[in-house]
C-alpha cells in the first residue's frame, strides 16, 4: 500500500515536473554567446596551433594602430565555440545572432557554410536549426577585415577593426514566431503620425510560422509606469509573413528629447492556442518634427536647437569592442556637456546606444559607412554592383534594425565623397529613394566637403564638414561661409556636420598660433580658442539645423602620425581612454549644461614664463570673483558665450594660486588651479 502511494507521489511529481518545464520551456530564449571563444589567425593551417582564449566583443587590432603606420593587420581569423544544444530542444528552431563583425563574417556550424554578412556594423541572424544536433555542436566564424572594393567603407579616417566586436546570441523559438530574419530586426516595426491630441500607431509585425494552428497576435502598449493603455488580438489566418494592426492613443505623451523623453513599451505577443509562444518589446517615443531651411529643427512645434558632438565608438585599449559600461561612460560625456544632439559617425552603432539615446532624449543623426577620403587621396565609391548591393544591404539594415528609436530623426548616406571618380550622384539619388521607401517619415542627409554647388539635391538635409582655422583658413571664415550656403540655397536646410581642432592636454602655449595640423604640436589653447570663436559664430545661426562638434573623444586612425601620439585623431574634446576633458569640454559645458558650474581654463598650462597674463574662467552664473595669491581682483560678468576673462593679471615668480568663486542659490562654488611662474629660457638654458 504505502509502495503505491509512494508511485503515484513518484508519479505525480514526475508529470508536475514535466509539465512546468515545458511550461517554462516554451517561448523565445536569448541566450549570449559571449563567452568560451577560442581565436587564431586564418592563415594558421597546423594541426596543434595554439589558439587564444577570448570573450567577445573583440577586435585584434586594438593595439597595433597606435603605431601609426597604415598597414595594420586587415585579415582574417577564425573564432570557434561550441554550441551546446539541450535535447528538450528537440522541435524548436534556433537562430544565431551577430549584432556586428567587422567587417565580412562566414559562419559555419560544425564545418558547414550557413551563411556571409558583409558590412561590419550592423546586425545579421541566421536559422540554424537544420545544421545542429542534440548535444555539443562547433559553431565557427571566419572574419576579415580586408581590405575590398565590395563592402563600405572604402576609406576614411578611422580604423577598421577587425573581429567580432559586438555581442552574438542564441535565439531560441517554437516553430511560429515573429520573424527574428527581417535583416535582423526586431520583427516589429512601429510607424507613428502624432500630434498633441492624438497619436495614430501602426504596428506591423514579420512574422514567420511553420504551421498554422490557432495563432493570435496580441499587441498592447504601455505607458512608462507600465499601465497598460490599449490592447488588441487578431487572429492569424494561414501563414501571412506580416500582419499589421492600428492603434490611437489620445492626448499623448511626447518624447520630447531631453525635457521629456518620456518612452511607452510595445508588446508583441504570438499566441498559440491561447499561449503566448513569442514576445517582442519595443520602445515607442511619440513625437512629430520638422526642419526649415530659414528656422532650424523642431521638435513637437517647438524649436530646438540642435547641437552636440560626433561620436565614434573607440576607446584606448579596446577598439571598437566595447562593453555596456563604454557606450554608458560616452553617453554619460554627452549628458553632461549638455548636448541636444549627437552624430553617430561614421556607421551604424552598437544597439545600446540607440537605446540611451532614446531614454536619455538626444536627437541623432545615424548613418551607412559610405565614407569619401576627405583631404586623402583615394575614392568612396566605385560604380560596382557588388558594393552597391552591399550599400543599399547595409542602409536596409540600419533603418530596420533601428526604426524604432525615437531619439533617431536623420539616415545620413554619406560622407565626404568625392567626384574624380566614378560619379557617385546617380546612386546617392538611389539610396535616398531606398532610404524613403524604407522609412518615409525621417529624414535623409549628407555631410559634404565640397562646394555648395555640389551635391545639392540628392537628399532632404545638408550638412558640411568645416575645419575653418585648423586645416587652414581663420575661425571668422565659418561665419561667411554658412552665411554665404545659405543664401546661395534658401531653400535647403543646412547644418555643419562637423567642426574641430586636435588638441593635447599636455602642450601648452602662451602665444596663441595656429599649429600645422600635420605637426607634433597640437596645443590645447588652439581648439579652446578655435571651439569658443566658432560657437559665438555658430549659435546665433539657428537656420543651420545642427552643429556637431568633432569629435566627443580622441579614437584611433592609423593614418594619422601628429600630435601627441600616433595613431590618434586628437580632436576629442575628451581623450581617448577618456580620463581627461580638455578645455573646449567645459566651454561647451558652460554653455549648453544649465546646472551651475565654474571652470578656470588653462588649468594645465602650469609652468608660465609671462608674467603678465589673462585668466579665463568658464562659468554659466552671472558674476564669477577671482583671487591670485590671496588678492581679491575685480568681480566681473561673463560674456555672450559664458566666459569671463581679466586681462594684464600679474603673476608672482614661482607659485601662484588661482581662485575663482560665484554665488548659486546663496551657496558658493568654486574652482581652483596653480601655476609656477618661470623664467624665461633663453638659448643657453
Ligand atoms: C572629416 C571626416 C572625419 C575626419 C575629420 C578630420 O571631415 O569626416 O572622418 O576624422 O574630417 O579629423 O579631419
Amino acid at each position: 500500500m504505502q509502495k503505491k502511494i509512494v508511485c503515484i507521489l513518484s508519479l505525480t511529481f514526475y508529470l508536475w515536473l514535466n509539465i512546468n518545464h515545458a511550461i517554462a520551456n516554451v517561448g523565445r530564449k536569448t541566450i549570449p554567446l559571449n563567452d568560451n571563444w577560442s581565436f587564431y589567425f586564418a592563415y594558421n593551417f597546423e594541426k596543434n596551433i595554439q589558439k587564444e582564449s577570448i570573450s567577445v566583443p573583440h577586435t585584434w587590432n586594438a593595439q597595433e594602430t597606435l603605431k601609426g603606420i597604415a598597414a595594420y593587420n586587415r585579415t582574417a581569423a577564425i573564432y570557434e565555440r561550441s554550441l551546446d544544444i539541450p535535447a528538450y530542444w528537440q522541435g524548436k528552431r534556433l537562430f544565431l545572432f551577430f549584432e556586428g563583425v567587422n567587417s565580412v563574417a562566414s559562419i559555419f556550424v560544425n564545418n558547414k557554410f550557413v551563411s556571409e554578412h558583409k558590412g561590419g556594423y550592423t546586425a545579421f541572424s541566421m536559422e540554424v536549426t537544420n545544421y545542429v544536433k542534440p548535444g555539443k555542436n562547433n559553431l565557427t566564424v571566419q572574419v576579415s577585415n580586408a581590405y575590398r572594393l565590395d563592402v563600405l567603407p572604402l576609406h576614411g579616417d578611422f580604423n577598421i577593426y577587425g573581429g567580432i566586436h559586438r555581442p552574438v546570441s542564441l535565439i531560441v523559438t517554437e516553430q511560429n514566431c515573429i520573424s527574428p530574419l527581417d535583416y535582423a530586426s526586431s520583427g516589429v516595426y512601429l510607424t507613428q503620425n502624432v500630434n498633441e491630441k492624438q497619436a495614430q500607431i501602426e504596428v506591423l509585425t514579420k512574422l514567420s510560422i511553420q504551421n498554422a494552428t490557432k495563432l493570435k497576435l496580441r499587441t498592447s502598449i504601455f505607458d512608462k509606469d507600465k499601465r497598460e493603455i490599449v490592447s488588441t488580438i487578431d487572429e492569424i489566418n494561414d501563414k501571412p509573413t506580416a500582419l499589421t494592426q492600428k492603434y490611437s492613443i489620445n492626448n499623448p505623451i511626447l518624447w520630447n528629447g531631453k525635457s521629456n523623453p518620456y518612452l511607452y513599451t510595445v508588446e508583441v505577443s504570438l499566441l498559440e492556442n491561447g499561449v503566448p509562444i513569442d514576445k517582442v518589446s519595443q520602445p515607442l517615443g511619440l513625437r512629430y518634427f520638422h526642419v526649415d531651411p530659414e528656422n532650424g529643427f523642431f521638435l513637437n512645434g517647438r524649436y530646438l536647437n540642435l547641437y552636440g558632438v560626433g561620436r565614434h565608438e573607440d576607446v584606448a585599449g579596446k577598439g571598437s569592442a566595447l562593453q555596456h559600461t563604454d557606450h554608458e561612460r560616452d553617453m554619460n560625456l554627452i549628458q553632461e556637456i549638455g548636448a541636444t544632439a549627437a552624430r553617430l559617425t561614421h556607421y551604424p552603432q552598437n544597439s545600446y546606444f540607440y537605446d540611451l539615446a532614446d531614454q536619455k532624449g538626444i536627437v541623432l543623426w545615424s548613418e551607412i559607412p559610405f565614407v569619401g577620403p576627405g583631404g586623402y587621396t583615394g575614392t568612396g565609391f566605385v560604380n560596382n554592383e557588388n558594393l552597391k548591393n552591399q550599400a543599399r544591404e547595409n542602409l536596409i539594415e540600419l533603418i530596420r534594425q533601428n526604426y524604432n528609436h525615437p531619439a533617431i530623426f536623420f539616415w545620413g548616406i554619406f560622407n565626404e565623397l568625392k567626384l574624380n571618380y566614378d560619379d557617385p550622384e546617380p546612386f546617392l539619388k538611389e539610396l535616398h529613394n531606398l532610404a524613403k521607401k524604407e522609412d518615409p517619415n525621417r529624414l535623409t542627409t549628407l555631410a559634404s566637403n565640397l562646394g555648395d554647388d555640389k551635391f545639392t539635391t540628392l537628399t532632404d538635409l545638408m550638412g558640411w564638414n568645416q575645419y575653418f582655422g585648423w586645416y587652414g583658413n581663420r575661425f571668422s571664415e565659418v561665419a561667411d561661409w554658412a552665411d554665404k550656403t545659405h543664401r546661395n540655397l534658401p531653400n535647403k536646410p543646412i547644418s555643419i556636420s562637423e567642426y574641430g581642432a586636435g588638441a593635447s592636454p599636455f602642450k601648452h602655449t602662451e602665444e596663441l598660433k595656429q599649429p600645422i595640423p600635420s605637426g607634433k604640436f597640437h596645443p590645447e589653447e588652439w581648439q579652446t580658442a578655435f571651439h569658443e570663436a566658432h560657437w559665438k559664430l555658430l549659435k546665433e545661426r539657428s537656420f543651420l539645423w545642427g552643429k556637431f562638434i568633432w569629435v566627443l573623444a580622441d579614437f584611433g586612425s592609423s593614418i594619422r602620425t601628429e600630435g601627441d601620439q600616433n595613431g590618434i585623431n586628437d580632436k576629442g574634446l575628451v581623450t581617448y581612454d577618456r580620463s581627461t576633458k580638455k578645455d573646449a569640454f567645459y566651454f561647451y559645458k558652460a554653455n549648453w549644461n544649465p546646472e551651475p558650474m565654474i571652470y578656470i581654463a588653462e588649468r594645465r598650462n602650469n609652468v608660465r614664463h609671462n608674467a603678465t597674463t589673462s585668466i579665463k574662467v568658464y562659468a554659466n552664473t552671472k558674476e564669477v570673483e577671482l583671487w591670485v595669491n590671496g588678492i581679491k581682483q575685480e568681480k566681473k560678468a561673463k560674456n555672450d558665450i559664458n566666459i569671463v576673462k581679466w586681462d594684464n593679471v600679474k603673476l608672482t615668480q614661482g607659485r601662484n594660486i588661482i581662485i575663482a568663486k560665484t554665488k548659486v542659490n546663496g551657496k558658493i562654488i568654486k574652482d581652483s588651479c596653480e601655476w609656477q611662474l618661470q623664467p624665461a629660457q633663453t638659448e643657453n638654458n
